[in-house]
């Protein structure tokens, strides 16, 4: 590891102490450096709030050093007035003459300009460093800004035979068959506190009732999202009754609605469900989902190539017959065991 990686690495590992707090805006860290030393850290903590540089900048005590300085940011500093000012500016107005940056920022108000205003301002720049580590800290951020669409993980859980589901006739039971053990339960809660939205299609919500909360895990209740083309699911069933935010896609026009933590959106159901779906969560700025059934829900956005990555837990049970599990391109994974449950990450590439 070289010198400028080392302390791209350390601005990443500033950047992290964000987790949860900077949405809609990236992790991101910065360390000033001046004859190998640090004389300054900081990281983006709240959006609206100051950037990591402006944090890095302020921390630093004696401010004429900073004409001798190396800025490092996993992070292009932003050349635009959101809700706060530009930080190529302040580090061009402190004189700072060498800049480190991990990746540029995909945002289209940064997008290169503020590499460029530093560049044009006499500053020694230099892109790239950790690039990959820098892109996956914020890989939801990226996926949402260069894809138009949230970074999606599909998730499900299957019998050692490769079953997702009993089959359901007229007679059976309106109850979840469970696969997975209580770990991975709780596991799949603590994906949930971390991603912002959560999709089920009809059948999953018919058949199961779902909360789609995080009860095992402590944080905040993802975004429910059901799709229910003709309206079947009772208004009574959890996710259009408990007072949590659940945005149901339809195909039924002027929908009268009285319960405002419910949104309709109108799509055609005729074609191309998954890029419809996209769009919409793009306009509600849905950063990242989890796709958790059924196996036609999950099997649409696999067909459609729109996902990131798949969470498949493999439960100690057998079902002899049933539902297959959906299928999936092989890629590469990675095997976790959960108790008696395995846990195969699939990254799509
Ligand atoms: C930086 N340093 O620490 C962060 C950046 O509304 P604002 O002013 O907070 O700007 C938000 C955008 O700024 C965000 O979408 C991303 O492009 C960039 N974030 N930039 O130079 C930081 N957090
Ligand atoms: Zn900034």
């Amino acid at each position: 590891m070289n010198i400028h990686e080392k302390y791209i690495k350390r601005c990443i590992e500033l950047a992290k102490n964000g987790l949860g707090t900077t949405y809609p805006n990236p992790m991101v860290g910065s360390v000033i450096v001046v004859d190998n030393t640090i004389i300054g850290e900081g990281w983006h903590k709240k959006a609206g709030e100051p950037h990591a540089e402006v944090n890095a900048i302020n921390s630093v005590k004696d401010k004429l050093l900073l004409k001798q300085a190396t800025i490092y940011v996993s992070l292009e500093p932003c050349s635009h007035f959101g809700k706060t000012p530009p930080c190529a500016n302040l580090i061009v107005d402190n004189g700072i003459k060498n800049v480190v940056i991990g990746i540029v920022d995909s945002n289209s108000k940064v997008s290169g300009r503020g590499v460029a205003h530093l560049k044009n301002n006499g500053c020694n720049v230099e892109v790239g460093v950790l690039e990959k580590e820098c892109y996956d800290l914020n890989k939801r951020f990226f996926t949402f800004h260069n894809k138009k669409r949230p970074f999606i993980i599909l998730k499900w859980a299957e019998t050692k035979d490769g079953f997702i589901d009993k089959i359901r006739d007229e007679n059976s039971e309106n109850t979840p068959n469970w696969i997975s053990n209580e770990f991975s339960q709780q596991y799949v809660h603590k994906m949930r506190a971390e991603e912002q939205a959560i999709l089920v299609g009809t059948n999953t919500a018919l058949n199961d009732n779902p909360s789609l909360t995080v009860r095992s895990w402590s944080g905040e209740n993802p975004v429910r999202i059901v799709l229910d083309r003709t309206l079947k699911i009772p208004t009574s069933y959890n996710l259009l009754n408990d007072g949590i935010k659940t945005i149901v896609f339809s195909e039924i026009k002027d929908i009268e609605n009285t319960n405002d933590t419910v949104i309709f959106e109108r799509i055609d159901f005729k074609n191309n469900v998954p890029e419809q779906i996209c769009n919409v969560l793009y306009t509600h700025e849905i950063q990242s989902v989890i796709i958790e059934g059924g196996k036609l829900t999950l099997q649409s956005f696999i067909d459609a190539n729109l996902w990131d990555e798949a969470y498949v837990f493999t439960g100690n049970v057998l079902f002899n017959k049933g539902l297959n599990a959906p299928v999936i391109k092989k890629s590469s994974s990675e095997i976790k065991n959960i108790e008696n449950d395995l846990l195969t990450i699939y990254t799509n590439s």
